[in-house]
């Protein structure tokens, strides 16, 4: 019988079934939660029922607390309280996991007294990913199922568990085959034949080991003093040695402490945001059918999407234009599937199987029979033009034929071909075949089932598609040539490169960006600055002084051995000839030296970031503030536990912003103007969050 519109009740002899039935992952909502309340009591007060065993419909069991609840007044019951309410209860609780058993979805099997893991079952406690910890007992049970150490390491790596390790751990009493209901029933009889005897977790000793929860904070102080619920999550499995109500009183203390902070707000912004972004208006449109992919160019990049597309099943014609060319391609991809038959993601016939899909080809014209050709040819327009033209001969109508260009015009290419509206932009991030992101660059004839197609491969890929209007750079590079100006007037004005790459380090970004432009090749930017010149504003303050004359040095960065920093021993020390450029460059400028303050730095740097975004929007290139978030996301580093530069912005306000842009205006009021779009916001008092509804 249906206790609600998500929780059903059986019996079946002296056993009682809940089934949840909560899709699309079985969220713990407060209708499932009461569901399983009103249950597990209707079954203790059944004198016929002797066992109650709770399992799910669907394709998992419950895969977390609601996350859309959070933020908002709480509502009950609230989960740490029902599952308390499993643990008392009278008749054994059994909980049968199946899919991605998750947070407070493994919570719920912890509570319990007997726990059935089924093929292909994944579990975890990944809380610390949203900013928070486990606040519905984890951090009080798993320590008396399976220790401290192996529960810390769980709850601060926040991974998923396979369900062989699980039982091999402790976090399971069984493994089944069969079906969530039969398990279920099975368990069930087998408690009540005495076959598995069910237990209160919370009547299981928890051995004290401070000396390694402290190795474990004194770790995450070195790497992680930026983030709150790591330590809140230390603390919480440290208080598992007390009694359980009191080390459930500091879990519950702690969890709130981690929910009330950006950090939380941020990593939620960045998990809705990364779902959000690919339901666009076109994503209804019917993808077309991508089986076979030729990619044109077997450099860096076209190697890395070639793999991307040989990992997500694709097969994949690699065409190049000579022998020794094609070789390399090949054998770079040929390593890159032994990287992940290594690392475990492809087991070995998969990877056989993978390595036979792909085949090299010297001509264009073996691309005749493609779904979807990927050309990723050197950044050249009269090159492109030329392959897209033969593409047009070659493909047939309806085949898409797309530029994995990180900066031309896709309307110009397009105009190329007799078919523009099969055109589109595929921008990978090198490596194509590790990035997440995947700008999808819609022209001005793209048609509406090309870009649904573009982010059906972003899902095959598993990467996170992004639509963009076409502009030089589009969204991700256009502001990054933004904001990297800011950097080098910052150096220029009196900051040394370590210092403003030291600022943004502890800001959160991973790399700095003198570390990141040595990493990516200094001479990239160098050619950009160059192809730029020309069309230069005169009124631009010009930003490559210094990293010109590293580059007529030679000094490219780590491929040349040294750039900003030196590459030959293992610790990056700062390259002191540059020390000596930056001075002759500001006495060449006029430049009298300051010193710029850590928290100046960021200021300047996010302020540029944020404003040029914003000209993207107002340019109507990204679609919403979140399409910004995520590009810089899974693109360029930004910190995910601030979600992005607009909701980062959106936690300074407007009005702040054009304050931060006047002052900063009267040095340079060219490169510092306040867009139209920011001034409308402080005017009526809109956010960019309110912009992504
Ligand atoms: N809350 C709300 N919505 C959720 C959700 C959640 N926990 N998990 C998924 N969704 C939505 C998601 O937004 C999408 O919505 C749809 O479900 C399908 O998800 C107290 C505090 C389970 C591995 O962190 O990792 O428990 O876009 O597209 O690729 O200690 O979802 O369809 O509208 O991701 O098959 C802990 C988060 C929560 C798990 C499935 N749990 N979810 O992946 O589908 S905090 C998590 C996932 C907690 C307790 C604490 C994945 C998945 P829409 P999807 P998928």
């Amino acid at each position: 019988m249906q206790i609600n519109d998500v929780v059903s009740i059986e019996t079946l002899d002296n056993i009682a079934l809940i089934c949840l039935n909560n899709p699309p992952v079985n969220v713990a909502s407060q209708a499932l939660r009461v569901g399983i309340q009103k249950a597990v009591s209707q079954a203790n007060v059944d004198a016929e029922i002797a066992v109650i065993a709770i399992y799910a419909a669907g394709r998992t069991f419950v895969a977390g607390a609601d996350i859309k609840e959070f933020g908002k007044p709480p509502l009950d019951p609230m989960l740490p309280d029902l599952i308390n309410e499993i643990e008392e209860s009278a008749k054994p609780v059994i909980t049968v996991l199946h899919g991605t058993a998750l947070g407070g979805g493994l919570e719920i099997a912890l509570g319990a007294h007997l726990r059935v893991g089924l093929n292909g079952l994944k579990l975890g406690l990944p809380e610390i990913h949203l900013g928070l910890l486990p606040g519905a007992g984890g951090t009080q049970r798993t320590p008396r199922l399976i220790g401290i150490p192996a529960a810390i390491e769980i709850i601060l790596s926040g991974r998923h568990l396979e369900a062989n390790e699980a039982l091999g751990l402790g976090l399971l009493d069984r493994l089944s085959d069969e079906s969530p209901r039969e398990a279920a029933i099975t368990a069930a009889k087998d408690v009540l034949s005495g076959t598995i005897n069910p237990r209160r977790t919370d009547e299981i000793e928890v051995k004290p080991d401070h000396a390694h929860l402290d190795e474990m904070e004194a770790k995450l102080v070195q790497t992680h003093s930026h983030l709150v619920s790591p330590h809140k999550c230390v603390e919480a499995v440290r208080a598992s040695t007390l009694p359980v109500n009191e080390g459930l009183k500091v879990e519950r203390q702690a969890f709130f402490e981690s929910m009330n902070t950006p950090q939380r707000a941020g990593l939620i912004h960045a998990f809705f945001g990364e779902r959000a972004v690919s339901k666009v208006s076109e994503f209804k449109s019917t993808p077309r059918e991508v089986a076979q992919v030729g990619v044109i160019g077997g450099g860096t990049m076209g190697s890395g999407i070639a793999t991307a597309c040989l990992l997500a099943g694709l097969r994949v014609i690699l065409v190049e234009t000579t022998e020794e060319a094609l070789g390399r391609g090949i054998a770079t991809i040929h390593k890159n599937l032994e990287g992940a038959l290594k690392r475990g993601k492809l087991a070995q016939d998969r990877f056989d199987a993978t390595k036979a899909a792909l085949k090299g080809e010297l001509q264009l014209t073996a691309l005749d029979n493609v779904d979807l050709a990927i050309e990723a040819v050197f950044e050249n327009m009269d090159v492109k033009k030329d392959i897209f033209g033969q593409l047009d001969k070659i493909c047939e109508p309806g085949v898409i034929l797309a530029s994995n260009t990180s900066y031309l015009d896709l309307d110009e290419i397009a105009a190329t071909t007799s078919r523009p509206e099969d055109v589109i932009g595929l921008h990978f991030f090198s490596p194509a075949h590790v990035m997440r992101l995947l700008e999808i660059v819609v022209g001005a004839k793209t048609d509406e089932s090309v870009i649904a197609t573009g982010f059906a491969l972003a899902k095959r890929l598993r990467k996170i598609g992004v639509k963009s209007g076409v502009c030089d750079g589009f969204i991700g590079n256009r502001i990054l040539a933004h904001y990297r100006k800011t950097a080098a007037y910052l150096v220029l004005d009196g900051a040394s490169p370590q210092e403003v790459d030291r600022a943004l380090e502890e800001f959160g970004f991973a790399m700095g960006p003198h570390k990141v432009g040595d990493l990516a090749g200094l001479d990239i930017d160098w050619m950009t600055r160059q192809r730029k010149a020309a069309t230069r504003p005169e009124e631009e303050r010009y930003s490559g002084h210094v990293a010109d004359r590293i580059c007529e040095n030679g000094w490219f960065g780590r491929k040349s051995g040294k750039g900003y920093y030196l590459y030959e021993s293992a610790n990056m020390l700062p390259n002191p000839e540059v020390e000596t450029i930056v001075a002759e460059e500001r006495e060449k400028a006029g430049i009298t030296p300051k010193p710029i303050a850590a928290a100046d730095i960021v200021d300047r740097y996010m302020t540029a970031m944020i404003s040029e975004a914003v000209r993207t929007l107002e340019d109507k290139i990204a679609a919403r503030p979140l399409d910004i978030d995520m590009v810089l996301l899974f693109g360029y580093g930004f910190p995910r536990h601030l979600g992005g530069p607009m909701h980062y912005a959106d936690t300074i306000g407007a009005k702040e912003l054009i304050n931060r842009i006047k002052t900063y205006a009267k040095e340079d009021s060219y490169y510092w103007r306040v867009p139209g779009l920011l001034r409308q916001m402080a005017d009526d008092g809109t956010t960019f969050a309110d912009m992504n509804r």
